[in-house]
């Protein structure tokens, strides 16, 4: 844990009591403030009480007591209109921060040279984040690792010289952190995305402009046109302000840049400003990285030697890293293999952009599919069609699903993920295809038929492991 210091003594209001709340709380109240917690839901609440943490009703207290407000980083801001607490707060001119603002000031206070690599972006930054930590880590160095990807910030060991914190950051998280100065600043990527919360991509976009314009290296995609202007503007402000000590990395997931780190055919590379195209610097090889299948992991990939090269690592040491990378649960995860099929669990990929990334990954496919459908269905797929074997139909999304790939695709009904795991199973054994992959990726919420994708992935793990007892019990993969 951080005890936040740079309270103590001080009264702080604070709202919501999940994860990050609670964490924050014992945070504040370590560091010897005086804290007033309060959630709207009774759960939280006796989770606090059960923690000690004192609760107070925000709603009849004082707000003239309050030092600052400390808000979870789920309950609205700004839109759709800013949460009742966040109207009180700003009605008595009391500060609303979160807890990764109150890391940067401990920070601050304790060890301002203390590393700290704050990564965002729209898609991929769980993985970016966690590809970073694997890679330093691997190489030997002392890293911890939260933020959004789900450790709460505050429940790290603090911020010292020879720590490096790596840090998964929301728009929502960075909206709450005014003075957020990352060592490394990592943007991906940008497309609309939680406008219900930041009302037009223009406000998204500039809270994620933030975590880069106060980092000390600034790595911005150049890719989608929103990062792309991002990073232009930084390099504008800079070249009018050279005393500002910083600065700006583009990186390139799909083409050679003149200056900065890029992903060309399987290879991450760094071209220095001003050198030929022909001296630039061969980082890492994608080929063997088993969990960087696909063009967006050769994003992640890219963004991650950016930041491993900017701590300070030999090309070795990040090559070591992306090979031996693990990957995260439930992305293109490799859960097993019978035979020559590989079963992957992709059950992260909630819609429709999200699975185009695996089928885009992967050839002769046996698909399972479906859950609860988002808008537009499995429609935007249709390109990847040929490289599907057969589709197998999961949950309350298959007449919708059936009557989309009707006369385009093998396609069966099974209902149920256990149904649908031994029949793309027995499929994919008995076809000719040299490595027939069997993909959970469901372009569906789970929630009709699992508490969430997490379970859902779960159970597909579950089932893949027990596959070889069944496959005997029904003939050696013969159905
Ligand atoms: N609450 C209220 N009233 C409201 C809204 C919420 O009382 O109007 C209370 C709830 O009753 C609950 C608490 O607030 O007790 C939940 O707070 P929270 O939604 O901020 O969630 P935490 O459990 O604190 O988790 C947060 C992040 N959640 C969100 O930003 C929504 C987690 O990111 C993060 O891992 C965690 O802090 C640790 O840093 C999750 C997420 O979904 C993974 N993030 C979004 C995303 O990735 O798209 C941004």
């Amino acid at each position: 844990m951080i005890p936040v210091t740079t309270f103590s003594g001080k009264t702080v209001a604070l709202f919501g009591l999940g994860g990050s709340g609670l964490s924050t709380a014992r945070a504040l109240i370590a560091g010897g403030a005086h804290v007033r917690a309060w959630d709207d839901g009774e759960a939280g609440r006796l989770k606090a009480v059960a923690q000690g943490v004192p609760l107070e009703d925000l709603a009849r207290s004082d707000w003239s007591q309050f030092d600052a407000f400390i808000l979870s980083p789920g309950v609205p801001l700004t839109h759709p209109e800013p949460h009742w607490t966040a109207q009180r707060a700003r009605a008595a001119g009391v500060e609303i921060i979160g807890d990764i603002e109150l890391f940067c000031r401990e920070r601050a206070a304790l060890a301002p040279g203390a590393p700290l690599v704050a990564i965002t972006g729209t898609n991929g930054k769980s993985t970016t984040t966690a590809l970073i930590a694997h890679i330093l880590r691997e190489a030997g160095r002392d890293v911890q690792l939260g933020g959004n990807i789900g450790v709460p910030i505050l429940d790290l060991e603090p911020p010292s010289d020879a720590r490096i914190h790596v840090i998964e950051c929301s728009s929502f998280q960075i909206d709450l952190a005014p003075s957020l100065n990352p060592t490394i600043g990592v943007l991906i990527n940008l497309t609309p995305d939680h406008l219900d919360r930041h009302g037009e991509m223009a406000n998204y976009a500039a809270i994620k402009e933030r975590l880069v314009a106060g980092a000390e290296v600034a790595l911005v995609g150049v890719d989608d046109s929103f990062t792309h202007a991002i990073g232009a503007r930084l390099v504008e402000r800079l070249a009018a302000n050279p005393a500002e000590d910083r600065r700006v990395m583009p990186v390139s997931a799909n083409r050679s840049l003149d200056w900065g780190f890029y992903a060309e055919r399987g290879a991450i590379y760094f071209r220095e400003e001003g050198h030929a195209p022909e001296q630039a610097e061969l980082i890492a090889r994608l080929e063997g990285a088993r969990a960087l299948r696909g063009a967006h992991n050769a994003q992640n990939a890219a963004f991650a030697c950016a930041a491993a090269w900017e701590c300070g690592l030999e090309d070795e040491e990040i090559a070591r890293g992306l090979i031996s990378f693990p990957g995260l649960p439930h992305r293109m995860e490799e859960v097993g293999r019978i035979d020559r099929a590989l079963f992957v669990n992709d059950s992260k990929a909630t819609n429709a952009d999200a699975a185009e990334k695996a089928l885009a990954s992967f050839a002769d496919i046996y698909w399972i599919v479906g859950g609860k459908a988002k808008e537009g269905g499995i429609e935007p797929l249709r390109g990847y069609f040929p490289r599907i074997r057969k589709a197998y139909l999961i949950g309350a999304a298959s007449d919708e699903f059936a009557g989309a790939l009707d006369g385009d695709l093998p396609y069966e009904r099974c209902e149920t993920l256990d149904v649908a795991t031994t029949r793309a199973a027995c499929d994919a054994l008995e076809g000719d295809a040299a490595t027939p992959v069997v993909l959970l990726s469901p372009a569906c919420a789970s929630y009709d038929q699992f508490a969430n994708f997490e379970a859902r992935g779960d159970a597909f793990r579950s089932l893949v492991q027990g596959l070889p007892a069944v496959l005997a019990a029904r003939g050696g993969g013969r159905s």
